[in-house]
């Protein structure tokens, strides 16, 4: 038996003879009902950790990680609404068969088993990962990146308020309350102290932020003690953050604490921050020997503090049994060792296609559609008509997809009364109104994590990086909170959002590798994210068209990669030439498909994209004039890599070069290599790209960046020209 089951048991037959004049003292105003009610959620909770140790040593189950010790976290959703959208730490167990328990048809029990199990029926991931969500309970799952969760429980914070006063359909009330709890290591993260630093930095501006923020504090984070006193130290104080602390270990004493700090959010709609003092029970996993880094007699005395012993003693007090205590708590045990039982032949996820079919639904034909319902409210000449340069044209369709459609919000730094850095979002913080245009704070994470919280309250989010280089700093808001949520919630959540960075390199005279960046591998290997990069200014209208009408369609998550250098360029082979404008003629470009310029017939193709575009249309000029015709094929989008129209181009000339401004290692030119190789294209290949570098200042720049003389000089040998 667990040495925690042994506590329990037998301290509550102890309690017999003990505890009556201790009970005499317990004052709660509520009702057995009540008190049952916890101790039904926190029993479950307790008695499926040990379960799942068990099906772990069968071979059975693949997650140990448990609540135990922590099931005061029950009170946290007794206090809510089961609306109350909430994103949970893996220890708040409790506080999820709590939440159910107000479900009426809700199977907490076997949910969790069919995650622990790793079940292809488990109601949120589907076997995809242990967590804890379901789409009824307003649950939504989380990853185990710690506090990663934590902007985005902002942004949703935060953008609840603008979709209900911008009347968007959304799936939360008006009063709702965000809940999301964390460990005390996490509170550390810098994750966590930004995002909550994005709430009261936002509250302090006197805009709604209704979130509660439970710290769940065991004092360690696997090993590490936390400071006793710090997370009062860090929290307590904060500006515009209400602080409220309670004792796991004594419900009873906790609950006017849990309810306080929940009305305050519910009713002043500002952030308040529970400071939940737990215990850990039985190391941090079941693989975690804590008898390495703890004393006995410290993991012993934490058994004083058993929050389910504290409530089984609150239930005494109201005149219930040990006998009635210890038959429920066994009676929860056996439910749910025959709901392992019943489960014991589900399947699992059993095909790479069953897994991955919610990563990135794409419905090309009804995207195509939505684009042109989104171009029917807007008739006119707002962005066709007359030649455009990129920025203008981002601009004009920017314009025209607010006010085609009042879901889609603009953001980001100095994007609103500025116009953005370069002016592609000018006018249109005056002409839509601060509640869909609008600044932010300067941080990338709170930025993406608005976004995030956007998508889930049916905004379509259309948020601003500054720079590619700033992206990295908070990428995982991308990678690892965005592009999973809906693989880890079988597409019942969703984050559509189109994500326009500004970034690669060749800004003559604004130099530096910040605002040079050209790195996009890390962007390019996150499964179901699309890449856009257009070149020009009817491709960029047609493409920002289409990721915005994938968003609404199927909920994409899109990066649209803007190239600084294009922004403002007029001329292609001459000065005064004109001929990089563009008029946006409202061409469908679907999410994959790539532009030739050229008709296949030539004696090479050059494929690129973005910079390199306009430097293959000079090096093919030039290549003209010494007799050799070259097809450029602008790749348009990074990914998915339009790989049928790259095929189909290398067969027609016979001949490759691929120019890369991106790093000759992991940059973009390496995948349509593969591409080609893997499609079983035989015939010359070439590879030019910039250098494993940083970009420097000013003119030093262009010793790594790619050049259209490398360019000019990769296609004459690779036609028999060149120099032998
Ligand atoms: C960003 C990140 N770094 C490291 C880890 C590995 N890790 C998992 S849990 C954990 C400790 C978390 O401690 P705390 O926040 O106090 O939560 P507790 O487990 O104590 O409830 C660590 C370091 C992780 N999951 N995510
Ligand atoms: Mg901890």
């Amino acid at each position: 038996m667990d040495p925690l089951d042994r506590h329990f048991r037998d301290s509550l037959a102890a309690d017999l003879s003990e505890l009556s004049s201790a009970i005499g003292q317990l004052s709660s105003d509520k009702p057995a009902s009540w008190w049952w009610e916890v101790f039904e959620a926190q029993a479950t909770s307790r008695q499926l950790d040990f379960v799942a140790r068990e099906l772990q040593q069968q071979g059975r189950g693949f997650y140990t990680i448990g609540s135990s010790g922590h099931e005061s976290n029950a009170l946290v959703a007794m206090a809510l609404r089961v609306t109350d959208p909430a994103l949970l730490h893996y220890r708040s167990g409790a506080f999820y068969v709590a939440r159910a328990g107000k479900a009426p048809g809700a199977t907490p029990v076997r949910d969790v088993l069919q995650g622990l199990m790793g079940l292809a029926d488990e109601p949120i991931a589907g076997g995809r990962h242990k967590v804890f969500g379901h789409p009824d309970l307003a649950v939504i799952p989380q990853t185990s990146t710690i506090a990663s969760h934590l902007p985005r429980s902002v942004g949703l914070a935060i953008a609840l308020h603008r979709a209900h006063r911008l009347k968007v359909d959304c799936e939360w009330p008006e009063d709702a309350v965000v809940v999301c709890s964390f460990g005390d290591a996490s509170a550390n993260h810098s994750t966590a102290a930004g995002a909550i630093n994005t709430a009261l930095a936002t509250a302090f501006r006197g805009l709604p932020v209704p979130i509660l923020f439970v710290c769940e504090d065991n004092g360690l984070g696997i090993s590490v003690p936390t400071p006793s006193g710090w997370i009062e130290a860090a929290y307590a104080s904060r500006p515009g953050l209400t602080y409220a602390s309670a004792d796991g270990s004594d419900p009873a004493a906790a609950w006017p604490a849990v309810v306080q700090a929940v009305n305050t959010v519910r009713e002043q709609r500002r952030p308040a921050f529970l400071h939940l003092r737990t215990v850990r029970f039985g190391g941090h996993a079941g693989s975690d020997a804590e008898i390495s880094y703890r004393k006995p007699r410290e993991i012993e005395a934490g058994y004083a503090r058993d929050p389910l012993l504290a409530t089984a003693r609150c239930l005494r007090a109201t005149g219930a049994s040990t006998a009635e205590i210890l038959f429920r708590y066994d009676a929860i045990r056996a439910g749910i060792d025959e709901e392992v039982e019943r489960l014991a032949d589900d399947a699992r996820l059993g095909s790479a296609a069953e897994i991955m079919a919610p990563l990135a639904p794409r419905h090309p034909i009804r995207v195509a559609t939505t684009v042109s319902e989104l171009r029917k409210t807007r008739p006119g000449p707002s962005s066709e008509g007359r030649p455009r340069t990129l920025a203008e044209s981002i601009n004009a369709t920017l314009d025209e997809l607010l006010a085609a459609d009042r879901r889609v919000i603009v953001f980001g730094e100095d994007v609103g009364v500025k116009g953005g850095v370069y002016g592609v979002t000018t006018r249109l913080a005056r002409q839509y109104g601060a509640a869909r245009v609008f600044d932010t704070l300067l941080d990338e994470q709170a930025i993406l994590g608005l976004g995030l919280g956007a998508g889930l309250v049916g905004l379509i989010p259309i948020p601003e990086i500054q720079y590619l280089a700033y992206l990295h700093n908070a990428e995982d808001q991308l990678r690892g909170e965005g592009a999973t949520l809906p693989f880890f919630s079988r597409g019942r959540f969703t984050n559509p959002m189109v994500v326009r960075i500004a970034g690669l390199g060749y800004q003559k005279g604004f130099g530096g590798h910040f605002h040079n960046d050209n790195a996009v591998a890390v962007l390019r290997d996150i499964p179901g994210l699309v890449v856009a990069c257009p070149a020009r200014a009817d491709d960029a209208a047609a493409m920002l068209r289409t990721c915005v009408a994938a968003a609404i369609t199927d909920s994409t998550l899109s990066v649209f990669l803007e190239p600084i250098a294009l922004y403002h360029r007029r001329d292609l082979y001459e000065t005064g030439d004109q001929a990089w404008l563009a008029i946006d003629h409202d061409n469908h470009v679907p999410i994959g498909r790539a532009r030739s310029y050229g008709s296949g017939s030539e004696a090479l193709t050059i494929i690129s994209f973005g910079n390199g575009v306009l430097m293959s249309l000079r090096v093919a000029r030039r290549l003209a004039s010494a007799g050799i015709a070259a097809q450029v094929l602008d790749l348009r989008w990074l990914a998915p890599l339009p790989v049928e129209d790259i095929l189909a181009a290398a067969l027609s000339t016979g001949k490759v070069l691929v120019v890369d401004e991106t790093r000759h290692s992991g940059g973009v030119g390496e995948g349509v290599l593969t591409a080609l190789v893997e499609a079983g294209f035989s015939g010359p290949i070439q590879r030019v790209a910039s250098q494993d570098s940083f970009v420097p200042l000013g003119s030093a720049a262009e010793h790594v960046l790619l050049s259209e003389d490398e360019i000019e000089k990769a296609a004459l040998t690779l036609t028999g020209m060149g120099e032998k």
